[in-house]
């Protein structure tokens, strides 16, 4: 039944935003959408998703072998999917909307080390705000394995379903353990419906195909299905390194759940569904005013308490001033700077690795921002 999951008082609201939908264009982080689907959490915390299994992350670089290695990433790969597309149905019982974040806004964290593992640190910078992008940079220097991307969305609808086209790409830069030269490995992000609209309920399915492409020469692609395809359940995929043309290993299971190695269940490859370690974040009271938690601090309260007159005010005095910086700039010709991350109009370590992957899953050319190692030890931007 249409709507079904939609408070009764928020059914209409819900009605003219699926009709809304039909008129999007793109950019579906502007909509206004009705409460019950608001979640408290901008996107900007997003990319900490990469990293809820620091210890897969950490160990890729003891892999003794290229091929081991690229097996390592591609284990942490898949071990970041259920957190990165499942966590809000997890905590608030369906997907829901994140707070549209401002340009500039920022997010720390860490993963402390534990066992030895290293310290794994997190820096997130929004470098765009329509439509929305987050630049993160992810490393562990103990491990020597670090992490850089961006990720912007374009949505479209079908009728009952959200098709999510992500664009972006992650460049990860493992120095091996055993002393070989540094490695990098491009990593394409997927594609993402969104089903469960028309019944308020929405959860996401990967689809098609992403892929991991390594400075060593070995290729990983990872197909996605859902429910009927490869194995009858939701969140499947199937996966395979290949080195040149010759398929050295293929994995196949849930990417929220058990995975094996080769088409037999008898080679466990990785089990999801153990505890994630989300990272850690320094309190409200100790942020500065860009940091995402302190920047929406009264507008999380609100969608926390069902108060939406506090959120949607909140909302509104952040939604302003970021206007008027903007017309402050163009009045005074000068333009936004960054404060981790440079934009370039190239990377060669894209051109280098998309060049390798031979086909059509990446653009030949995407924008990219890179980190400034100056950067670092700096929490905050001032006011
Ligand atoms: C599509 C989405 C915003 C973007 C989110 C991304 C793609 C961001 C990068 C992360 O690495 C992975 C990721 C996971 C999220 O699942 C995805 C969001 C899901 C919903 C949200 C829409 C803009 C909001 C849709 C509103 C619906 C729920 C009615």
């Amino acid at each position: 039944i249409s709507g079904a999951d939609v408070p009764q008082e928020q059914k209409a609201g819900w009605a003219s935003f699926i009709k809304s939908l039909a008129q999007m264009t793109g950019d579906l982080s502007s909509m206004t959408a009705p409460p019950f689907i608001l979640s408290p959490t901008s996107l900007t915390e997003f990319p900490a998703y990469w990293c809820e299994h620091p210890d897969l992350f950490a160990s890729i670089s003891e892999g003794a072998t290229d091929k081991e290695r690229m097996e390592r990433v591609l284990k942490w790969f898949i071990g970041t999917l259920s957190a990165q597309y499942t966590t809000r149905n997890e905590k608030m019982g369906s997907e829901k909307k994140p707070l549209n974040p401002v340009l500039g806004e920022l997010f720390y964290g860490v993963w402390p080390d534990i066992n030895g593992r290293g310290e794994t640190r997190l820096i997130v910078e929004q470098v765009s705000h329509h439509p929305p992008i987050e630049h993160s940079y992810i490393e562990n220097q103990k491990a020597g394995v670090k992490l850089q991307g961006h990720s912007g969305q374009k949505t479209s609808f079908t009728g009952t379903a959200i098709n999510v086209k992500q664009s972006g790409h992650a460049i990860l830069t493992v120095q091996p353990k055993n002393g070989q030269k540094e490695e990098k490995y491009l990593i394409t992000l997927p594609k993402l419906r969104i089903e469960g609209i028309i019944w308020g309920s929405p959860y996401i399915e990967l689809t098609d195909t992403n892929a991991i492409q390594s400075s060593t020469g070995y290729t990983a692609q990872i197909d996605y299905k859902g429910k009927g395809y490869f194995t009858g359940k939701t969140h499947s995929f199937k996966a395979a390194i290949t080195a040149g043309n010759k398929t050295v290993q293929t994995y196949e299971g849930q990417w929220t759940g058990k995975s094996f190695i080769g088409g037999s269940k008898s080679h466990l490859f990785l089990d999801t569904t153990g505890p994630k370690e989300e990272v850690s974040v320094k309190n409200v009271e100790q942020q500065t005013e860009w940091e995402s938690r302190k920047l929406w601090v009264n507008v999380a309260k609100g969608i926390r308490t069902g108060n939406y007159d506090e959120a949607g005010k909140d909302k509104t005095r952040i939604e302003n001033e970021q206007r008027q910086r903007r017309k402050d700039e163009a009045a005074g010709n000068t333009t936004w700077s960054h404060l981790h991350f440079d934009h370039v109009d190239s990377d060669p370590d894209y051109q280098m690795l998309s060049a390798l992957l031979h086909d059509k899953l990446t653009p030949a050319h995407e924008d990219a921002y890179v980190f400034k190692e100056n950067t670092r030890d700096i929490v905050g931007r001032q006011a």
